[in-house]
């Protein structure tokens, strides 16, 4: 049976910028954390880095053909905040902005809607460094300066760019920027610090609320505004009271320590409970969680792959099999000793099993939560062992097994009354795999980084099929 999406359901791809754009040090761009980190050994496989990337900052309008080919109806990428404001703060700089309105322009004249993000993690390294020196603490989000200047600059993206773009999202994944960035450090900055951890979060949570007055204040009514969010699927291994209990733990520090916020106005009482010996959370100041609950025009919702846990398995050390990497840190403060599992099942080159169960799951979560708030997927895909054959052809069956089957669950949430608008691929093209470096390939697009030619996959020309005739064909 053919599965048909609502009319106007929105068909997209996303990338970020550092991990496309490349030309980090061109048009007064300066170091990110990513840079930094980047460039700190041992940190990247293989010593990666997202110096040239896709090379999309000079070949943009080439992708927006791509994208085209693709039958796109929209693409959502980021801003990189060290190339507008390099140091994070005061004036910006002309030629970032040129950029961005460039790309704008050659996707509204492909009539392709442009969905843009502040932060996809590329916070200026200025930010980050300003606080070391005298202090032990670092600077970045674990600091509540960090939290105004993003409005600061959300204010002048919104200047520059608000009079051609409606759909607008602050964050990306705070749940990442917060602790792997600072508790379990696999991401940038690298720090290992649990209670900057969840001074981070906080920041992050009132850095998207003051951005989201900033914009409202800045763009037209008919502007959107959202954030994209991470939400774990929790699954408890049995159904015993420990088990039950490590899933409540890791459900507070993966969901509802930004979901509580952001749509009710409070923190979750058991999380506070649970950090007790870690915060005594004294960085959540009178009125922040007012500014947190701004009214949400969307939600995004990112999905890879669900998580199995269960009580601390005695003295052992926790395993770490999942989608949080095999860091030596747990990026979960107060719940390091919670045991993680790999759940049955295929899995993708990351090792993340796939189950589009867990995409269902979510989104019947957040139509109960948030309810009246439309739903977007902002990102799904999966990365695959992609190789061009003899023909120069790039098979990739097994991702359109992927893309299907969670298309099927995404139907299955519309068909039981989630209000689902639109489906965003991870990603458009193969790029910058963070702490993996170019080994790890989503693209729906093959990018052969030595030449940057770019080979649409098989499954790139299964999507555009989709996206074109917005039905789901039978397998
Ligand atoms: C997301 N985890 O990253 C990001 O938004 C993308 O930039 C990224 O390329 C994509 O998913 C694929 O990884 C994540 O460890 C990275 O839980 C790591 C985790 C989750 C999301």
């Amino acid at each position: 049976m053919t599965l048909a999406f609502p009319p106007g359901f929105l068909w997209g791809a996303a990338t970020a910028a550092y991990q496309v754009e490349g030309a980090a040090q061109e048009d007064g761009r300066t170091p990110s954390i990513w840079d930094t980190f980047c460039r700190t050994p041992g940190r990247v496989l293989g010593g990666d880095t997202g110096d040239i990337a896709a090379d999309h900052y000079h070949r943009y309008r080439e992708d927006v053909r791509l994208m085209s080919g693709l039958r796109l109806g929209a693409y959502r990428f980021s801003v990189s905040w060290p190339r507008v404001q390099p140091t994070g703060r005061g004036p910006a700089v002309q030629r970032g902005l040129d950029f961005y309105r460039a790309l704008v322009d050659e996707l509204l004249t492909a009539g392709i809607q442009p969905v843009l993000t502040l932060y996809h993690w590329d916070l200026p390294q200025e930010l980050e460094s300003r606080f070391r020196g005298g202090s032990a603490a670092g600077g970045g989000w674990p600091e509540r300066e960090t939290a105004e200047r993003f409005a600061e600059y959300a204010a002048i993206v919104a200047g520059a760019l608000g009079d051609r773009v409606d759909f607008w999202t602050t964050l990306n994944e705070p749940w990442c920027s917060a602790f792997l960035g600072y508790a379990s450090g696999v991401h940038a900055p690298g720090r290992t610090e649990p209670p900057a951890a969840l001074r981070a979060a906080h920041h992050l949570n009132l850095a998207h609320g003051l951005g989201a007055q900033a914009l409202r204040a800045a763009l037209p009514a008919r502007a959107r505004i959202a954030i994209s969010l991470n939400p774990a699927v929790v699954r408890p291994l049995t159904g015993s009271p420990g088990d039950l209990d490590a899933q409540r733990r890791i459900d507070a520090l993966a969901n509802r320590v930004f979901t509580g916020p952001l749509l009710r106005g409070a923190y979750p009482e058991d999380l506070i409970e649970d950090t007790r010996s870690i915060t005594d959370w004294d960085f959540v100041h009178d009125g922040d969680l007012a500014v947190i609950k701004q009214p949400l025009d969307a939600l995004g919702i990112n999905y890879y792959t669900p998580s199995l846990v269960s009580a601390p398995a005695g003295d052992e050390p926790a395993v770490r099999q999942d989608s949080h990497g095999t860091g030596a840190h747990s990026p979960f403060p107060g719940a390091e000793q919670v045991a993680f599992h790999q759940p049955a099942g295929e899995r993708t080159e990351m090792g993340w099993t796939v189950d589009p169960t867990g995409l269902h799951d979510l989104l019947m979560r957040y139509t109960r939560e948030a309810p009246g708030v439309p739903l977007y997927i902002t990102e799904n895909g999966a990365a695959y062992d992609d190789k061009p054959d003899a023909d120069g052809r790039v098979h990739d069956p097994e991702r359109i097994d992927y893309l299907r089957s969670h298309l099927a669950a995404a139907h299955r949430a519309l068909a039981d009354g989630a209000d689902l608008r639109g489906y965003f691929l991870w990603s458009l093209m193969d790029n910058f795999e963070w702490a993996y470096g170019y080994s790890k390939r989503f693209g729906a697009v093959y990018v052969d980084y030595p030449s940057q030619a770019r080979i649409p996959k098989s499954s790139a020309r299964w999507y555009a099929r989709v996206a074109e005739t917005g039905e789901l064909p039978e397998a």
